[in-house]
């Protein structure tokens, strides 16, 4: 009887909400995104199946309203499993059956998952939801509430957060606040708290060296920021740009316009040598530069960051004397000379995997430690239990080595200061900042560790980018026919090569990836390979042109 008042209550309320009909969307690389127009029964449905999955796992269910890297008129949402990660691949399928039943078929859809993972409705549930500071996204968090409402769970409302918050708040709530407090002072408490610790161990910095150039990206990461200033006791002396005050979101900056046009953004007065760095819309990736004395800009990407984070965990792991499996998680997109230095001269495992936080986040859980990190700039650090475990003892362990002893304190609190639940661009900004300081190394010297083989990215619009598949952790084509041959040939004519193309999952594009031994080179071979996407997968409007 319970179950027949409240689809009566959901049916009521989804007509409020409406399907344009025949609209159909996908669960992309990160959930549904798409103009904001076309979302608000996205967001209602959400709702609802945010509540079944709280049922069925009997855990606190996150949702977040943002389209993070893409342009302001856009908007998305994720949704966050009980250890704040991204939902697990199942629920993405469920996902796409309620956003896309006709209004009609919307209770059948809702009454068949919850036969299939034998949901009991009488079973309590509870959502926290987030939201970016994009001018829709107040309303559609609104329909998500509805949705929860409608379906009797419970919900919390943080308002404005970064992605990343909103994952550290499912985990702690999930954890009975084991892994932190569920609040955003609880969050900045416990990031700086450690940041202030591994500081301690690089004594006598200087203004210049505490001093950090951030481009918010005109998003919340920028008001996220200045809330959390505080609490870093002075230890970080934050130059805060694009604060989104008056700039559009992600408009010519933030961390993807860096990351592709491989330049500053606009409206950061950087001098020479600063040490800068862009978070995106949502605040969940991260990207370093600086320019030099001749006026060169110099990107340090997520594989500089992963590098950089994994020589120093390895330094240390080795240092306490641990036995630990340290492993890093890349992409396509990684950069080339990153994977040779990493499986070359750090000696630690790779892996490649699919485009995607959950694909990486997945793979980096099989080892002791998993470092992951997309070029783009989006990664983190995976701890596995028992290696936490080792590392507390240790740093409490009275008999050991001073030496010993230190390099677990340090890893203890560099634990600490990352946010495993997710990529985080505040968590990684603080423990880049803190391996520079705990390790006395410049920018410079951290960008020297390797160069980068010149790349570019490029995007060609097709008419349907479904035509294209691929396998190999998507180094490969495998239709249309005759575009994987035509790729293959193009790189065989250049030194140092490698290219690929794979559908966005964010964006109606196409992605195209070229790297090869100058930039020219790079350049030409992108531009050959856009071509090629432009006759063999049904290109649209104007033929890419050679940069
Ligand atoms: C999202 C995903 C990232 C992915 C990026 C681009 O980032 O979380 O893992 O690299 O989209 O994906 P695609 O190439 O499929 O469009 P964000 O920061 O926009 O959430």
């Amino acid at each position: 009887a319970i179950g027949m008042a409240l689809f009566e209550e959901v049916s009521k309320k989804s007509a409020l909400h409406p399907k344009p009909a025949g609209l159909l969307l996908n669960y992309g690389t990160s959930g549904f995104r798409t103009v904001a127009e076309q979302l608000d029964h996205v967001m209602f449905r959400m709702g609802l199946l945010a509540v079944l999955r709280s049922k069925k796992t009997k855990a606190t269910i996150g949702v977040m309203v943002t389209a993070s890297h893409n342009p302001e008129e856009d908007n998305g949402i994720k949704l966050v499993d009980p250890m704040g990660e991204m939902v697990t691949p199942t629920w993405e399928e469920y996902a796409m059956q309620v956003a896309n039943a006709e209004q009609e078929a919307l209770l059948t859809v809702l009454g068949d998952i919850m036969k299939r993972e034998a949901i009991d409705i009488n079973q309590g549930a509870a959502v926290f939801i987030g939201r970016d500071t994009r001018p829709s996204s107040e309303s559609l968090s609104q329909a998500v509430l509805d949705g929860i409402l409608s379906l009797a769970g419970h919900a919390h409302d943080y308002g404005v957060l970064t992605t990343p918050q909103l994952h550290f708040m499912v985990r702690c709530e999930n954890t009975q606040s084991r892994y932190g407090n569920p609040t955003t002072e609880g969050y900045y408490q416990k990031l700086s708290q450690a940041f202030v610790q591994l500081v301690k161990h690089a004594p006598n910095r200087t203004d210049d060296q505490k001093h950090l150039l951030v481009d918010g990206a005109n998003g919340v990461g920028a008001l996220k920021l200045r809330e959390m200033e505080p609490f870093l006791q002075k230890e970080l002396q934050i130059s805060l740009f694009n604060k989104g005050t008056g700039g559009k979101l992600n408009f010519q900056c933030g961390a993807d316009y860096v990351k592709v046009q491989q330049g500053p953004p606009l409206g950061v007065e950087m001098l020479v040598g600063q040490r800068c760095c862009s978070f995106d819309g949502d605040a969940d990736r991260i990207v370093y530069y600086y320019s030099d004395s001749e006026g060169r800009f110099h990107l340090l990407d997520g594989d500089k960051i992963a590098t950089l984070i994994s020589t120093f965990l390895k330094k240390l792991v080795t240092q306490a004397g641990l036995d630990l499996q340290i492993g890093v998680v890349q992409t396509a997109y990684a950069n080339g000379s990153s994977t040779r230095y990493l499986e070359n001269n750090m000696k630690v495992t790779v892996r490649c995997v699919e485009t995607g936080v959950k694909h990486l986040h997945h793979a980096a859980q099989e080892f002791d430690i998993g470092v992951y990190f997309e070029a783009n700039g989006h990664g983190t650090v995976l701890f596995s239990e028992s290696a936490v475990e080792k590392i507390q003892q240790l740093a409490m362990d009275s008999s050991t080595s001073d030496e010993k002893k230190s390099a677990a304190q340090i890893l203890e609190n560099t634990v600490n200061v990352t946010n495993q639940a997710v990529g985080d661009a505040i968590s990684d900004m603080l423990l880049v900042e803190a391996v520079l300081a705990v390790q006395g190394l410049s920018l410079q010297q951290w960008d020297a560790m390797y160069t980068d083989l010149p790349n570019r990215q490029r995007k060609v619009k097709v008419a349907d980018k479904s035509v294209i598949t691929t396998t190999d952790a998507e180094r490969r084509a495998l239709s249309p026919a005759g575009l994987q041959d035509a790729v293959d040939a193009l790189v065989k004519q250049y030194r140092l090569s490698r290219a690929f193309v794979r559908p966005s999952g964010t964006e109606d594009t196409i992605r195209v990836y070229a790297e090869a031994d100058t930039q020219e080179n790079t350049d030409s071979l992108a531009h050959e390979v856009c071509m090629a996407v432009y006759r063999l997968a049904g290109g649209v409007g104007e033929e890419p042109q050679p940069l």
